[in-house]
Order: C-alpha cells, then sequence, then structure tokens
C-alpha cells in the first residue's frame, strides 16, 4: 500500500482490537491502491477516509428472563456503515462471538456488496453476543422482543432495514417483527427474510446459496466448466449452505460434505441433503446425528477438517475466517480448482493470496454471496409496491443479477490490468459506485 498507507494506519491506531475490521479494511484498501492513482480528487475529498468511519455505531444492553428466572444481560449492535446509495440494509447476526469488531467487519464488506447488486441499497450490519444455542422457544422470542425495544428507535423502511444472518432466521425475524409492528403500530418492509404470510417475498430463503451457484456457475463456464459431475464440499449446514447445496445438485454436481460448529459428515455417495434439512432446519440438531441413519457415512469432530476432503469445488457457507493458509494448500492439492465463497470473509487474507497465486477460480463473497441481499431488496420493492411476485420471477431476477455481478467484477479487474482477479475486480467495482455518489453529496 503506497497512496491509502496513511488512511490504513488511521484507521489501525483508531481500531487497534478490532482484528476482524481491520482485515477486511487493508483487503480492500489494498485493491483501491489502482483507483487512488486515477482519482487524486477522491483523496483530496477524503473519499477514502470517510468510507472506512461507519456514519453512525450504535450499541445498546438487552434485559430478558430466562425460563428459570434469572435475568440475562446480552450487548446490542447496529452499524449503520454508508448511506451513500440507499438506506442501510444488512443482516442481523445473533452468536456469542459478535463483537464491534465482528460487525464493523461485516458492515464494511456489506457496503461494496450491495453496490454490487446494482440495487439502491447502503450497507450497515447488526446483532447480539446471545447465544440462540439451547434456549427454548419462548427464551427466543423474549430475546427477539428486548432486542427489538431498542433497535425501532433506529431502524426503518427509508432509514434501514434489518434481515437475517448467523443465528436470525425466519423464526427470529418473525418475532422481531411482530414487537416492531406492536410498537410502531405500522406494517411496512422494515425488515427482510419475512414470512410469505406477512410480507416475505418468495425465494429469499433460497437466494444467498442459489446465487451462490449462480455466480459460480458463470465463472466455471467462463473457463469451460460447470458444475456436472463435480465433487463439492460446502462447509456449514444452515440457510446459505442448505440452499447452495439444493442448487449445487441441480446442476449436476455432487455434495460430498457439509459441517455444523462441531463437526464434519463425509458422503461419498453424496449427501442426503432432506436429512440435512430435517436435521438442521426444523429439529435444530447436531449434524453428527446425520451418521444414525447413514452409519457408512464418516463424521470428523473438528469443523476444520471439512478442508481434508477431495474436492473439485469447494463452497465456505459458515463463518469468517474458517478456511486458512494450512487448508487452503491441502484442498489445491488434492485438486480443487475453485473456491466460492457463501460466508462473509471466510478465506483468511494468507489462503486467499494463495489461491490467486495458484490460479484457482476464487470468487470472494461480496461479490459471490450478493444474492441474498439483492433478494432482500426485491423484497423491499415488492412491499412497497403492496405486492408480491411469484417465485419464478424472483428467481430470474436473481440470476441475471448474479449474472451481472459476475460481468461488472471480471471486466473491472480486466480494465485494472489484473485480468482474472475477482478480489480487485469486485473491490473496485463496488466501491466506484459509492465513491461517485459520496462524491456528488458534497462533503458531509
Ligand atoms: P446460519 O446460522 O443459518 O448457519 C450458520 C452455519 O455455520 C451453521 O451450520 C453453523 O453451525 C456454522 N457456524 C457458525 N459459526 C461457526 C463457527 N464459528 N465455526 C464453525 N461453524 C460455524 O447462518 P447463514 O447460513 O445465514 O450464514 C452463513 C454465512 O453466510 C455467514 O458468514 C453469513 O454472514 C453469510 N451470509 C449470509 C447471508 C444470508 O442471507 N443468510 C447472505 C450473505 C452471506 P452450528 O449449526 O453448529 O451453529
Ligand atoms: O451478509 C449478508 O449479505 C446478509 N446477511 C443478508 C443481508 C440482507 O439484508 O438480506
Amino acid at each position: 500500500m503506497e497512496l491509502l498507507k496513511s488512511v490504513y494506519e488511521k484507521v489501525c491506531k483508531q481500531n487497534p482490537h478490532e482484528g476482524e475490521f481491520l482485515q477486511a479494511v487493508e483487503e480492500v484498501l489494498e485493491s483501491l491502491e489502482v483507483v487512488a492513482k486515477y482519482h487524486p480528487e477522491w483523496i483530496e475529498n477524503g473519499i477514502f477516509e470517510r468510507i472506512v468511519e461507519p456514519e453512525r455505531q450504535i450499541m445498546f444492553r438487552i434485559t430478558w428472563v430466562d425460563d428459570q428466572g434469572k435475568v440475562q444481560v446480552n450487548r446490542g449492535y447496529r452499524v449503520q456503515f454508508n448511506s451513500a446509495i440507499g438506506p442501510y440494509k444488512g443482516g442481523l447476526r445473533f452468536h456469542p462471538s459478535v463483537t464491534l469488531s465482528v460487525i464493523k467487519f461485516l458492515g464494511f464488506e456489506q457496503t461494496f456488496k450491495n453496490s454490487l447488486t446494482g440495487l439502491p441499497i447502503g450497507g450497515g450490519k447488526g446483532g447480539s453476543d446471545f447465544d440462540p444455542k439451547n434456549k427454548s422457544n419462548h427464551e427466543i422470542m423474549r430475546f427477539c422482543q428486548n432486542f427489538m425495544l431498542e433497535l425501532q428507535r433506529h431502524i426503518g423502511e427509508n432509514t434501514d432495514v434489518p434481515a437475517g444472518d448467523i443465528g436470525v432466521g425466519g423464526r427470529e425475524i418473525g418475532y422481531l417483527y411482530g414487537m416492531y409492528k406492536k410498537i410502531q403500530n405500522v406494517n411496512t418492509g422494515v425488515l427482510t427474510g419475512k414470512g410469505l404470510e406477512f410480507g416475505g417475498s418468495l425465494g429469499r430463503k433460497e437466494a444467498t446459496g442459489y446465487g451462490l451457484c449462480y455466480f459460480m456457475d458463470e465463472y466455471l463456464k467462463d473457463y469451460q466448466k460447470t458444475f456436472k459431475n463435480m465433487s463439492v464440499v460446502i462447509s456449514g449446514s444452515g440457510n446459505v449452505a442448505i440452499y447452495a447445496a439444493e442448487k449445487v445438485t441441480e446442476l449436476g454436481g455432487k455434495v460430498v460434505a457439509m459441517s455444523d460448529s462441531q463437526g464434519v459428515i463425509y458422503d461419498i455417495n453424496g449427501v442426503d441433503l432432506s436429512l440435512i434439512k430435517q436435521l438442521k432446519e426444523v429439529e435444530r440438531k447436531r449434524i453428527s446425528e446425520y451418521k444414525e441413519k447413514y452409519p457408512n457415512a464418516i463424521y470428523y469432530e473438528n469443523s476444520k477438517d471439512i478442508w481434508k476432503v477431495k474436492c473439485d469445488i469447494a463452497l465456505p457457507c459458515a463463518t469468517q475466517n474458517e478456511l486458512d493458509l494450512e487448508s487452503a494448500v491441502t484442498l489445491i492439492s488434492n485438486g480443487c480448482f475453485a473456491v466460492g465463497e457463501g460466508a462473509n470473509m471466510p478465506t483468511t487474507p494468507e489462503a486467499v493470496k494463495y489461491f490467486i497465486k495458484n490460479n484457482i477460480l476464487y470468487a470472494p463473497g461480496k461479490a459471490a454471496n450478493a444474492g441474498g441481499v439483492a433478494t432482500s431488496a426485491l423484497e423491499m420493492t415488492q412491499n412497497s409496491q403492496r405486492f408480491s411476485w411469484s417465485f419464478e420471477e424472483v428467481n430470474q431476477r436473481l440470476k441475471e443479477i448474479m449474472k451481472n455481478i459476475y460481468i461488472n467484477v471480471s471486466k473491472t479487474a480486466e480494465e485494472y490490468n489484473v485480468p482474472g482477479n475477482m478480489v480487485v475486480g469486485a473491490n473496485v467495482a463496488g466501491f466506484i459506485k459509492v465513491a461517485k455518489a459520496m462524491d456528488a453529496q458534497g462533503i458531509i
């Protein structure tokens, strides 16, 4: 980094303990050197310094009472990162590992991702260190209600529109929406990922996983390849992983391994996805239980062991930094030639560099997993029209959006003299639209 070094140094100095946030910022600023070279006016107008600083960061206390009558206290966050191109938009994550650093890295990435969708949405993210595991339905509901009691004053259909992320799915969005409606006395599209009975969009549940596969399909085609007969490993077994697995199978690939935070299931015959859906979506159990029905499947007790499974294509769909350099080396030595990120920042910087050096087809999350938020924006459109589109219509639009993102990202990489480098392509293409919008709106 040369031109943007001082910008990065300031971020480091101001946020010394925020490892995830600094990691995300460093990667983007490294890519933006090529843009800074051609746009001295953006340096002068402080665009780079402004884009790394969230517009607003909200932290709050959530108090609730568990089933044993004990008072529980959690910390809530909403980081409204950038509203240059539209209302803040991004998910809520409920996981014990949530910190301000995690929410800031996600909000920062979201700004560029949302820009790439071509739709008018700014970037934001929120969540809590609340752990939904082993909680009763009533505890989840009470937590969501108390979370919304505070969040409601900061969001709105034209201001900030949250959705789901890790630990927040249809059930949680339902409870959050119910409380928002009760307090504000309005029925609006203030959250996306809602139930189909109250303003949700057909196709939103499937969108991130399907979108990832549509993106990869375009990418593979450019290199005369397809998913057909490919062995695929998919980390995670949550919303993104499950629908990625469904689409891979539909496109002729074979998903041989999936995981959760405790371990990996490897089924050489191809995983039984309906069983995984039953275990994870309905019963909320561990993936290890897969073995009860399929005793010949292999279970590894360490989630990272998924990268040791031989495959052609790897789709990390669980969490940040789940794929490190050692795993990248193993993947490539076993013949893996393509990696597509369903999760946000799942690959460590060293592993990303290793993939690029070895000419692996590597699709960064900002581009490849943008289908979820893009379909959320389609949900917002349907809500403001007071109308709902068919599954086919939403799915068709998603497909087109993912294709356009692929074209935009790969063309941008060529334009900036790094053909095939999807990291630079995604960061630069996402950035330019936001930078132009910020510049046009003056120094605010
Ligand atoms: P879910 O909560 O539905 O699923 C998360 C999955 O990842 C679970 O299988 C979970 O295991 C596993 N997991 C979570 N944390 C860890 C960890 N620390 N180590 C290992 N495994 C872990 O979340 P989503 O599927 O919605 O999200 C997955 C990823 O995709 C996240 O990075 C998210 O930010 C990203 N994403 C999500 C979008 C969406 O629309 N939902 C859109 C774009 C990106 P377990 O069951 O044991 O908890
Ligand atoms: O990371 C993401 O893009 C999401 N969790 C989806 C956000 C959204 O607003 O649909």
